[in-house]
Order: structure tokens, then sequence, then C-alpha cells
């Protein structure tokens, strides 16, 4: 049985500002919080291709020489580098998207920081490139045509898989947010849009809490689909209250039961045997005061670690038993006391 390894990005220790106002906490330099990651017990570090390198005016050998750094960095806190996502949505190109974009030019860009983010990822250590499509849709529903839009993606992910040909793409799904309407909504979509590329073994998933619960689809179950077909190559948990604006909770506060099935999930499953990290895309909130600003980190994975206590106590024979009389109150009971402490 692989050991579970937590991960996190540099973006989940922010100011806590939002659309409705600045954040009340100060920044914290990347690397500092390389350092405070190593000490609380996580094993790798995300990264946006301008989380590594933040110029995007350097050449290509500055590029590189800045990221050798960011490895060094990493080595000196004995962490890995767990994958690069290109940042599609904040450059004024990708206004309108990234690889759907409508203009021609800003297609082109999010081309070029696709291959940025492969070439960063493969001095990092890492063949991970993960793609969350946060862009890619309609603002206006008229704007574009889907079935161009299906194409595009199919394009691009070929173009990333041409340029780097050990790289792999971990689709992040999402159902909306930023974009009104994403073309590649759920595990399914970035799963079909995978299959009609030029190598489909390379292309997988990174499948999110939250973005499972805006889907209106249950995350341990895209959990276990993705498992199931061999293509679940990172989790990222958090937790979500219902349908509205991304919240990235902490992981298990809304929804305990959920949280305990994706952790049994992951468990039965021997997620992570392949080197799989678990991530902790989790933001505390705005709130939170800078001295305990890293507690969301903490919290979210303790609760994993105290879930897996929890699965491990799992009865599967009284299951087995319930499920043969198909008396499912009475293995619903049972699940409810085990998170309870009563049994
Ligand atoms: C957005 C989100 C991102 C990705 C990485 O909702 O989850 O942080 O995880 O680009
Ligand atoms: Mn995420």
């Amino acid at each position: 049985m692989a050991k579970f390894r937590f991960t996190a990005g540099p973006w989940n220790v922010h100011e806590g500002n939002e659309t409705f106002g600045p954040g009340n906490r100060k920044s914290i330099p990347f690397e500092e919080k390389v350092a405070k990651f190593a000490e609380i017990g996580l094993s790798a570090v995300q990264f946006h291709d301008d989380d590594a390198v933040p110029d995007l005016s350097l050449n290509e050998k500055q590029t590189l020489d800045y990221a050798k750094d960011v490895k060094a960095l990493l080595d000196k806190h004995g962490l890995a580098a767990e994958f690069v996502a290109p940042r599609l949505w904040f450059d004024y190109h990708t206004n309108d998207g990234g690889f759907t974009a409508s203009l021609k030019e800003d297609r082109e860009y999010a081309l070029w920081r696709a291959r940025r983010s492969c070439d960063i990822a493969k001095v990092l250590g890492t063949d991970k490139i993960v793609l969350w499509l946060a862009r890619e849709g309609t603002l206006c529903a008229e704007s574009k045509s889907p079935v161009e839009m299906t194409r595009n993606l199919i394009d691009a992910f070929n173009h990333i898989l041409t340029y780097r040909e050990d790289a792999r793409i971990l689709v992040e799904p999402k159902p909306n947010e930023p974009i009104d309407r994403s073309i590649s909504g759920t595990a399914g979509h970035a799963l079909a849009i995978g299959a009609q590329t030029v190598d489909p073994s390379r292309v997988g998933l990174c499948i999110e809490t939250a973005h499972s619960v805006l889907a209106g689809l249950d995350p341990a179950n895209d959990m276990g689909f993705a498992l199931a077909l061999g293509k679940l190559w990172s989790v990222h948990l958090n937790d979500q209250n219902g349908c509205r604006y991304d919240q990235d909770k902490s992981f298990g506060v809304e929804n305990l039961r959920n949280a305990f099935n994706q952790v049994k999930v992951l468990y039965e499953n021997n997620y992570g045997e392949n080197g799989e990290y678990v991530g902790l895309d989790v933001k505390a909130m705005r709130t939170q005061k800078d001295d305990d600003c890293y507690r969301h980190l903490i919290n979210s994975k303790r609760t994993f670690e105290l879930l897996l206590e929890k699965v491990k106590k799992f009865d599967y024979e009284f299951q087995k038993e319930c499920v043969r009389t198909q008396n499912f109150e009475k293995l619903e009971m049972y699940v409810l006391e085990l998170l309870m402490g009563v049994n």
C-alpha cells in the first residue's frame, strides 16, 4: 500500500482577495511558502507556469535558467514538483478563451504558454501538464461554434503531446466559472477529447471535489470513474457548498460523508502507488489572519488522515450482508455512526 503524499500550489496561500474586496493578508514570498510546505509535511509543489517563472518577457534560455533555480530551491527542501499548468485566464490574450479564443493570435498565445509550461516542467522534473480549461467555452453563447471549440481542444492537446513526447496532459474539468458555458466541463468530456488525440494514453485527469459538485456530480464517483480507466493522475481535494461560485473550502468541512467516500475510493484502489499525489486545492477564508494562514492546508491534510483511519475501520463483511439483504438503511446508519465515532 503506497503511503499518501500531499501537495499544494503557491496560490493556495493567498491574500484573501475576492470579487467584492481586496484581501487582508500580506503576500508571502514564494521561498517562504515552499519552506512552510515542507514543514507542514507536503511532498511536492504544484505550479502554474508563471508561479515557477513569473516574468513572461524572459527569453527561452533565461526562462530555463530561472526554472533551474526553482528546482534547486525545491531540492533544498526535499520537495518535488508535481505539475505545471499554463495560466490561460489572466492575460488579456485569454480574455475570450485560451485554445478556443476567437482570434488566431490569441490561440497562438495559449499554445505558446502551453509549450512554455512543458519546458518549465521538464526542468522541474515532471511530465505532468495540468489543463484547467478556465475560459474554454463561451461568455456569449452565440459567439463561438461548439463544434469548432471541440476541434480546437483536440488540436491543442495534439500540439502539446507532439511538442513534448514524454508529457502527459491532466485535464482538470470544471463546468463553469470564469466561463459561463464550458465546452469540456466533465471527466467524460475530457477523456472523449483525449481519445481523439495522437496519443490517448497520455491524456488523463485531475479531479477536483468542488468542480464535480459544481457539475452536479459526485466527486467520489468521478474519482472512481477515472480510477477504473487508469486515468486518475491527480486529485484536488477541497469542499464546496452546493452550486455557487467555486469555494475551495477545506477538505471535508461541508460534506464529511462525501469526503469519507473520496478517501475510501482512493484507498481501495491504491491511489498513489504509481506516484500520484493528493493535491489540496484549498483556500483560507478571507477572515483568516496572517499568523495562522496555513491552517486550511494543515486541517485538510489532517481531515484526510483522520478519514483514512475511518476507512480502514470500515467493516466490509457488514457491508456485504447489508447489500445481500438490501438493508441500505442499516448500512447508511453504520456509516454515520462510524463517522460520528459511535463504532
Ligand atoms: C480553478 C482551479 C485551479 C487549478 C489549477 O478552479 O482549481 O487552481 O487547480 O490551474
Ligand atoms: Mn484545482
